[in-house]
């Protein structure tokens, strides 16, 4: 059963990896997009794109999540449009870095909890008080396994998801006595352009991350991300967990030999 058609879904994050798979994802079952990233010309390219593919309306915006004034202004654009989103994917996110505490940037830690934690909680902010009292809405946190258990030099970044899971805990007590859900979702290794930023641009280091065993994709994560969403008002998908079947926990995996 097809239960997002025509509802109106916002995803941040929406110009690369997880979130432009899920925008694909969800315009394929019908759904309206609301897509934020900070690169527009992408988010250009993929609207005219789905606009193409189907007859959906997608509104697209270069929001960086860390700005909290910027996220107000669209938030509010959108009220004054009467738009409020059905479903929140709280995707945008980001590593940089991979060093030991002792030897990190703080420019490095700024950047991960300003997007992956105050981004989550500024956008989140922005749209709960609506959702809460027009009594529908579902928001998806994009976690990870980094949330979970902690790997070496992952410090800040597996801080950051975390705290992303304390949150999606807290939220739901936070709407307990509302039709509110909240989910998380939670990947193991998904090649996208993750560790291309972390390293920075790095392409060799990035690849090395992925070498040697199947990675999950993009689409594998969108996949999951839809049966959350998908599924009906009385269940809420509280963590999904996702790994490569190669990947045994957050740091072992098995790589063959190449
Ligand atoms: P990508 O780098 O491919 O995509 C990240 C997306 O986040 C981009 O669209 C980027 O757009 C956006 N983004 C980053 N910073 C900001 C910001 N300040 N404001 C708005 N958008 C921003 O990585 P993934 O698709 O892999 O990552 C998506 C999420 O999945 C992240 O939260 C990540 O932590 C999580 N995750 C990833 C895993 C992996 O192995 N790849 C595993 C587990 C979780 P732009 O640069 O245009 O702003
Ligand atoms: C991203 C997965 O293991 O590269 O959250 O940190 S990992």
């Amino acid at each position: 059963m097809n239960r997002i058609r025509g509802r109106l879904i916002l995803i941040t994050g929406a110009s690369a990896g997880i979130g432009e798979a899920c925008a694909r994802r969800c315009a394929a079952e019908g759904a309206n997009l609301v897509l934020w990233a900070r690169r527009k010309d992408r988010l250009v390219a993929l609207a005219e794109e789905l606009r193409n593919d189907a007859a959906l309306e997608t509104r697209i915006a270069g929001v960086d999540v860390r700005d909290r004034e910027a996220v107000e202004v669209e938030a509010a654009e959108m009220k004054e449009a009467a738009l409020v989103p059905d479903v929140l994917i709280n995707n945008a996110g980001l590593a940089s870095g991979l060093a030991p505490l002792q030897e990190g940037d703080p420019e490095d830690w700024d950047r991960m909890i300003d997007t992956n934690v105050k981004g989550l909680l500024h956008v989140s902010r922005a749209f709960l008080p609506r959702m809460i009292k027009l009594g529908r809405g579902h928001i998806v946190n994009i976690g990870s396994t980094a949330g979970h258990q902690v790997y070496p030099r992952g410090n800040v970044y597996n801080a950051t998801k975390f705290a992303v899971r304390a949150l999606t805990e807290g939220m739901n007590l936070d709407v307990a006595g509302t039709p509110i859900r909240v989910s998380s979702v939670d990947p193991g290794f998904v090649h996208t352009e993750f560790s291309l930023v972390r390293f920075g641009g790095d392409r060799e280091q990035a690849d090395a991350i992925y070498r040697g065993f199947q990675p999950l994709l993009a689409e594998d994560v969108a996949d999951a991300i839809h049966y959350v969403i998908n599924a009906p008002e009385h269940v809420n998908v509280f963590d999904l967990m996702l790994l490569p079947t190669a990947q045994r926990n957050i740091y072992v995996v098995d790589r063959e030999e190449v």
